[in-house]
Parts: structure tokens; sequence; C-alpha cells
């Protein structure tokens, strides 16, 4: 009787859990792990359906999509300052974010959604030196 009870509680957790989409929380930071002005962390890996919420840990910072950085077919976003946007990502692919004022310094993360590897084109825009250097180490291994 206990082993069919715990059957049956196991089999609500994985149906609960695969209906369940998860939050990522990401922190905008004057100074972390990869030197100043960071999102933190830099790269983040979701499912489609899941959300990622901007942390204003440290003031001054937005997140914000950057043009030619999401894929065909996905909402652009444009958090305000010190606003802690939620972004809810139903289109896989990877996405370009920056913060506005400190995108030349580098403030920049890369969000993949699902499980494909990163589009060929996905570093092939203009971008600022600093902006590019982040997002290459970002996705260095994908
Ligand atoms: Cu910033």
């Amino acid at each position: 009787m206990f082993i069919r009870k715990a059957a049956i509680f196991a089999a609500c957790l994985m149906l609960s859990g695969a209906a369940q989409a998860a939050t990522v929380e990401v922190q905008m930071l004057n100074r972390g792990e990869a030197g100043s002005m960071v999102f933190e962390p830099g790269f983040v890996q979701v499912q489609p359906g899941d959300t990622v919420k901007f942390i204003a840990t440290d003031k001054s910072h937005n997140a914000a999509s950057i043009d030619g950085m999401i894929p065909e077919g996905a909402e652009a976003f444009n958090g305000r300052i010190d606003e802690e946007i939620e972004v809810t990502l139903d289109i896989p692919g990877y996405y370009g974010v920056k913060c506005t004022p400190h995108f030349a310094m580098g403030m920049v993360m890369t969000i993949a959604v699902g499980d494909a590897d990163m589009p060929a084109d996905f570093l092939a825009g203009r971008l600022p030196k600093n902006a590019r250097e982040r997002f290459e180490a970002q996705v260095a291994d994908k």
C-alpha cells in the first residue's frame, strides 16, 4: 500500500514538473565575476515557456533585447532603467540582451531557449568591442 501511494505521488510530481514553467533570475550588477557592468549569470539556458526575471540588484541598469539578435518571430523587449522585467520566452533560439546605457561597456548576456545549437549568425551583426568580447566568452563552448 505504501509503495503504491509513493508511486502515485512520484507520478504526480513528474506531471506537475512537466507542466510548470521555470523562472530564472538574472542580476544586473555594477561588478560581477566577468568584470564591471554585468548581467549575472551571463549565459542562461531555459526551455520554451520559461521566464527570465531581471533583478535590479544595483541601480541604473535595464534589460533590453538587441535588434537582430533574437529568433525570428520572437517579441522584442525593452525594460526601463531599474525596472525588474519578467520575460517569458516561447520561441526557441538565442537571445542577445543588453543594458542600454552600458552596452558599449559590454553589459550584455545570452539566453538560449531550447536545446538547439547557437545560430551561426548570432554574432554576425555590428557590436561594440566590449560587448562582442563578452558575448564570445558567454558562448565559447556553444
Ligand atoms: Cu547597466
